[in-house]
């Protein structure tokens, strides 16, 4: 048996570890993944969802051919070319009779693990022309893309915590050392905060729950839910009391430094310990303390997102380091450089778009192009949305009824849809209510590129993986599906929008003043190639990318073939400065207090006199190491063991309302109800319970054997409530949701 190693990024969360894949080709069988030594960001370095890919791969649950429903509700195989001709059959009436809006669209988490879906995707939703355009932001950094674009005029330029270099690390609402990072995208977080107490620095986590981070960190103060806006605000109002601004260089291209002043002048530490349970002195000190360390990373997350002021939240984390001198600066939160080039420097952006499309049911505007992922049920039912409701759905790598607000009420109305077609893998608790599925090629079989992670990372670099296996015979990547269903759709061919998306880069990275002045659009089309697809857009953006070739003769640089002949992985280095030259905005000037943010502070500040809120009992969520969301828990290597679907309470919450350990409890809140087993644990605040999310695989019509009979669990966002939302960016409150729970 001679066995091949295939180094690869792995393809399931943020923190995309080497891997080495080791392949028996004879037996056309993966034979064992580990972690890479060699490769210079995680040294070896893995978790257990590792195994993903491979468990994926071999999963005989997993969809391979097309599915349509037939008249009985069951599904049935069905070639390729009789499944778009379904499609078009169904989708271009339907447009055709009431408009481009009439089609909802749906995008998942895992489109951002894919280059070509990625890419695709853009042009997928700019194709189709729907302005009912929902997806997975909105329950997650939603908030963040506001901030950023108002602030700084990139929404996808991320600012990332240099934890590699940092002396104080304050993390908000993230557990990294259990979700690998998201937005500070770094295998083996547990290593980096240890080293950082090692070199003599600071870890502190501030977060309802005392998190696996929290039990590696010096430091660890409750906070109630939704309050992070006003512990911050407060922290501001501390450094202009105490003489603590110091903008440094920022100030030669910051507006709105008095104007934050004066919002922040009443959110004392005083005012905001009783809201918040954090103290007064402790919250001074804190200021202090940050303040007064030259390299401090101040870092937020979901818990800081999805929540009520989530807005409002992140700006004020930007704003207190940009006051503090600790932005753009090594060892505080930083600009990744992404060799593909996202975040060039370049001509201003337009403004934020809101409001060129509010929906039917209830006037909510698209915001930067999205519509709360909760709004989607009842811009189908019938009764809210009349006949101008939504009456297809297509999701590509998405589960909301599991993952978005109100999953009965949603499930409910999808079936009252005309047509609904899923690209996805499984057939599970969304794709079930679907006419038609369409199944795309998965990770072992793809060459792939970090592209998005490459933005939210805490080192610069760049990797390109290679696939493992040929693709299966009749299977089709993500993009070409999304394209054949656009041409479905509309009529536009694949060809047709592949051609487009190529000449629009090359155009602008030929023109006068673009990154590859000089060479004309044809010779940098003949240098790409004529491969449709992907890899050759790819090529095109690393060489007119900060570290490519810019397509001249014998010059050395980045390019798909460079990447392929080192191996795929290349050290770009440590996050550099790069502001003012960076900024997207009118003037290249940082808005501190950009207006659309601020009108949402009246919010904060009546909620802080409604004393009542205090009493609350309030649902948080959290995320474990065996789960991806909720789509790995049909990986047997990963559900096994005990039943993770608990509620934590503390143990005076948990006497109050009379709940065991190992017991039952039902959960409820305005939008739902759940049972669910309780675990009792003073790791939780007071007045706090914890569920994680992703579960309920309970639903008929699924086909996730292993997940139905290992991890069923409930459907945490039974209990996340579709209608109140952060405001300014049309988020939903998964994190902080009111609710009250009795034994079962
Ligand atoms: N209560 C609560 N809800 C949350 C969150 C929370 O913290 N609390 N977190 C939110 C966040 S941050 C996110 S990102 C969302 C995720 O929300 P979603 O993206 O809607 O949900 P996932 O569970 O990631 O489902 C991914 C889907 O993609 C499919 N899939 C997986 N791999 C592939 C592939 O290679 N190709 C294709 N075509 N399909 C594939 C899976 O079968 C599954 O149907 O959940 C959100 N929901
Ligand atoms: N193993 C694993 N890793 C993952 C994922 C996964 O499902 N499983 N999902 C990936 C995805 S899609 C994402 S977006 C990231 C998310 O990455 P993280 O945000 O790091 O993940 P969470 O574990 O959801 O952490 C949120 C924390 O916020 C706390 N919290 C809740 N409400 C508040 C609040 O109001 N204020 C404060 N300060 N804290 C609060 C919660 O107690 C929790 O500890 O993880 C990614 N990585
Ligand atoms: S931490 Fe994330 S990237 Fe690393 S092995 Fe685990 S799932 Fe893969
Ligand atoms: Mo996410």
């Amino acid at each position: 048996m001679s066995i091949e190693i295939v180094r690869r990024s792995c393809p399931t969360c943020e923190a995309c570890c080497g891997l080495r894949v080791h392949v028996d080709r004879e037996k056309h069988a993966i034979v064992r993944i580990d972690g890479d030594p060699d490769d210079f960001r995680s040294r070896g370095y893995l978790c257990p969802k590792s195994q993903a890919m491979k468990a994926v791969y071999e999963d005989p649950d997993r969809i391979k051919a097309p599915l349509r429903k037939r008249a009985d509700g069951n599904f049935e195989e069905i070639g390729w070319d009789e499944a778009f001709a379904y499609a078009a059959e169904k989708l271009r009436p339907i447009r055709e009779r009431y408009g481009p809006q009439a089609l909802g669209v749906f995008i998942g988490e895992p489109t951002g693990h894919n280059l070509g879906a990625l890419l695709y995707t853009t042009l997928f939703m700019r194709a189709l022309q729907t302005p009912r355009a929902f997806s997975s932001a909105t329950m997650d950094q939603f908030p963040k893309n506001v901030t950023l674009k108002l602030m700084f005029g990139d929404g996808w330029m991320f600012v990332i915590p240099d934890v590699k270099r940092t002396d104080l690390f304050i993390c908000m609402g993230g557990n990294p050392v259990v979700s690998q990072g998201s937005l500070m995208g770094t295998p083996d977080v547990p290593g980096v905060l240890t080293a950082i107490r090692k070199r003599g620095g600071r870890v502190i986590v501030i977060d309802p729950r005392r998190t696996e981070t929290a039990e590696l960190a010096d430091e660890h103060l409750f906070i109630r839910p939704g309050t992070d806006a006003y512990f911050l605000a407060a922290m501001i109002q501390v450094f202009f009391a105490e003489n603590l601004v110091d903008l440094g260089r920022f100030a030669a291209f910051t507006d709105g430094v008095d104007e934050v002043r004066t919002l922040c002048q009443d959110f004392t530490p005083e005012a905001v310990a009783d809201v918040t349970g954090i103290s007064a002195e402790t919250i001074r000190a804190l200021a202090r303390e940050y303040a007064t360390t030259k390299k401090a990373a101040l870092y937020g997350r979901i818990g800081t997102c999805t929540q009520e002021f989530g807005t409002l939240a992140s700006w004020l984390l930007d704003v207190a380091a940009i006051l503090t001198g600790h932005f753009d600066e090594e060892g505080c939160m930083m600009f990744p450089r992404p060799a593909a080039g996202q975040s060039e420097p370049g001509e201003p952006n337009p403004p934020m778009a809101v409001g060129d499309y509010r929906t039917i049911a209830r006037g909510l505007p698209t915001i930067d192009g999205q519509l709360p992922a909760g709004a989607m049920a009842e811009e189908i039912e019938e009764k809210s949305a009349g006949d101008k409701r939504m009456r297809a759905l297509l999701t590509a790598a998405a589960n909301p009824v599991l993952s978005a607000p109100n999953g009965n009420r949603l499930a409910e109305a999808l079936g009252e849809l005309d047509f609904m077609v899923s690209v996805d893998i499984y057939l599970n608790e969304t794709t079930s209510h679907a006419d038609l599925i369409l199944p795309t090629t998965v990770s072992v079989e793809e060459e792939n590129f970090d592209f998005t992670y490459a933005t939210t990372c805490s080192h610069n670099y760049a990797r390109w993986s290679p696939a493992i296996f040929e693709p299966a015979p009749d299977a089709k990547p993500h993009w070409e599906v999304l394209m054949r269903l656009v041409e479905a759709a509309t009529g536009v061919t694949l060809e047709h929008l592949d051609e487009a998306m190529v000449g629009g880069i090359t155009a602008s990275v030929a023109r006068p003043g673009g990154r590859c002045e000089g060479r004309t659009p044809e010779e940098i089309k003949a240098a790409i190639g004529d491969v449709r697809g992907p890899l050759r857009i790819l090529d095109l953006m690393l060489r007119a990318g900060p570290y490519g070739d810019r397509f001249e003769p014998g010059k050395q640089g980045l390019s798909l073939k460079a990447l392929r002949e080192v191996g795929g992985l290349v050290d770009l280095g440590p996050l550099q400065p790069r502001l003012p030259e960076a900024l997207k905005t009118p003037g290249r000037r940082v808005a501190l207090a950009p207006e659309y943010v601020t009108a949402d502070v009246p919010r904060l500040r009546a909620a802080l006199a409604d004393a009542k809120r205090n009493d609350r009992l309030l649902l948080v969520g959290r995320r474990q190491v065996r789960n991806m969301n909720s789509w790995l828990h049909n990986a047997q290597v990963l559900a096994k063991g005990r039943d993770r679907c608990t509620l934590l309470v503390h143990p005076d919450d948990a006497r109050r309302f009379g709940l065991e350990h190992g017991g039952k409890a039902r959960v409820r809140s305005r939008s739902g109800e759940i049972v669910t087993a309780v675990e009792i644990s003073d790791e939780m605040m007071q007045g706090v319970v914890s569920l994680p999310h992703g579960f309920g695989h309970t639903r008929p019509g699924s086909r996730t054997q292993v997940a139905t009979k290992l991890q069923p669990g409930a459907n945490a966002n039974q209990l996340t409530d579709e209608l109140p939302l952060d405001v300014p960016s049309g988020t939903h409150i998964a994190n902080g949701i009111p609710v009250e729970v009795a034994r079962a």
